[in-house]
């Protein structure tokens, strides 16, 4: 089995990589931006920009995949907001340059694309754990653009007979995720605290909006199970279920510190719109493909902890 990862360059890139490769014995074709790094045994690699629709369809034709994996994206809710156009180019054009390039190929891949919970928005307290068929009011220019990207890929589906998965995935955590993102922001300060290279003090944004946080192995797991036994056409929420305060994950992280940490509000963390509580039903992933997540809280801090620990020394 041929499998593509476009943008496997990211955060969760490696993981699937990896879990392809080893856990799944597949032959994992995976793509990178030219000035990204990507250093893999268990994949070759091939640069790509997602915005050249013809670079994907040569791709494409030189690999034939069996399954594509689309992760390229512009990710960060931060980010969306300061860079609307470049958010929307990467997000909503270059996930038609990746559906028109299949269309093109002649083969018929089966296709993931990964979208965010953030698409969920601002939620009624009645509408939480959030099932996938709630109205979608995106709260940001980044779920705005991932809302968009699930729609193409039920139209694609429905008007073309394409083989076409969607996620909604919820906030995942790990070694090996930047520290743009909130958790291991306040991973990685911890630790340059602990190692004396700051002072004990760490800056924090909002800290009462609550998340569904899930370990990114676990994320990859359930992307796999998708593309074996996910239904066609169909979008799946992917998380773990449970929403946690951005305070609680801070408190587990600072329980695990060697130093005494001061927490400090910052306004420049804050963001222009926060949604306060965003959290998964998974019951659609569970029956129809089995998966669940496995790796607890704790195993995922430490972990992350031991990153930044490792990174830094
Ligand atoms: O923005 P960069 O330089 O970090 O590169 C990202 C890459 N990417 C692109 N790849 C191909 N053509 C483009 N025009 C393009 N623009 C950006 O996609 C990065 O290496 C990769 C996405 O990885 P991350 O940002 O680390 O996302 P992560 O956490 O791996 O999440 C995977 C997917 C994304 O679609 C998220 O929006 C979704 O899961 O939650």
């Amino acid at each position: 089995m041929k499998a593509l990862i476009i943008g496997a360059a990211g955060f969760v890139g490696g993981h699937l990589i990896n879990h392809l490769a080893a856990d799944c014995g597949y032959e994992v074709y995976a793509t990178k931006l030219a000035h990204e790094t990507l250093e893999t045994e268990n994949a070759s690699v091939h640069n790509l920009d997602i915005l050249d629709k013809n670079a994907v369809s040569e791709l494409l034709n030189e690999i034939k995949p069996d399954e594509i994996y689309h992760l390229a994206a512009q990710s960060s809710v931060r980010l969306s907001w300061d860079k609307p156009q470049l958010t929307a180019d990467i997000n909503i054009k270059g996930t038609i340059n990746v559906l028109e390039a299949v269309r093109d190929s002649g083969c018929s891949p089966k296709i993931l694309l990964v979208g965010s919970g953030e698409e969920y928005g601002y939620l009624q307290p009645d509408e939480i754990p959030v099932k996938e068929d709630t109205l979608l009011r995106a709260g940001n220019i980044y779920a705005a653009t991932k809302a968009c990207q699930g729609m193409l890929g039920e139209i694609y589906a429905r008007a073309y007979g394409m083989d076409i998965i969607m996620v909604r995935a919820f906030n995942h955590i790990g070694p090996g995720q930047s520290d743009i993102f909130v958790i291991a922001d306040f991973c990685r300060q911890t630790v340059l605290a602990e190692l004396g290279k700051k002072e004990p003090v760490i800056s924090v944004g909002n800290l009462a909006a609550q998340r569904d946080f899930t370990d990114v192995r676990d994320i990859v797991r359930a992307y796999s199970s998708l593309m074996k036994s996910g239904k066609s056409g169909q979008t799946y929420n992917v998380g773990s279920g449970t929403a946690r305060s951005i305070q609680q994950m801070l408190d587990m992280i600072l329980e695990k510190s060697s130093v005494s940490i001061e927490v400090r509000q910052d306004q420049a963390r804050m963001r222009p719109s926060d949604v306060p509580v965003i959290a998964a039903d998974i019951s659609r992933i569970k029956n129809d493909t089995g998966w669940s997540p496995c790796i607890p809280l704790d195993r995922t801090i430490d972990d992350i902890m031991d990153y930044w620990r490792e990174r830094e020394k």
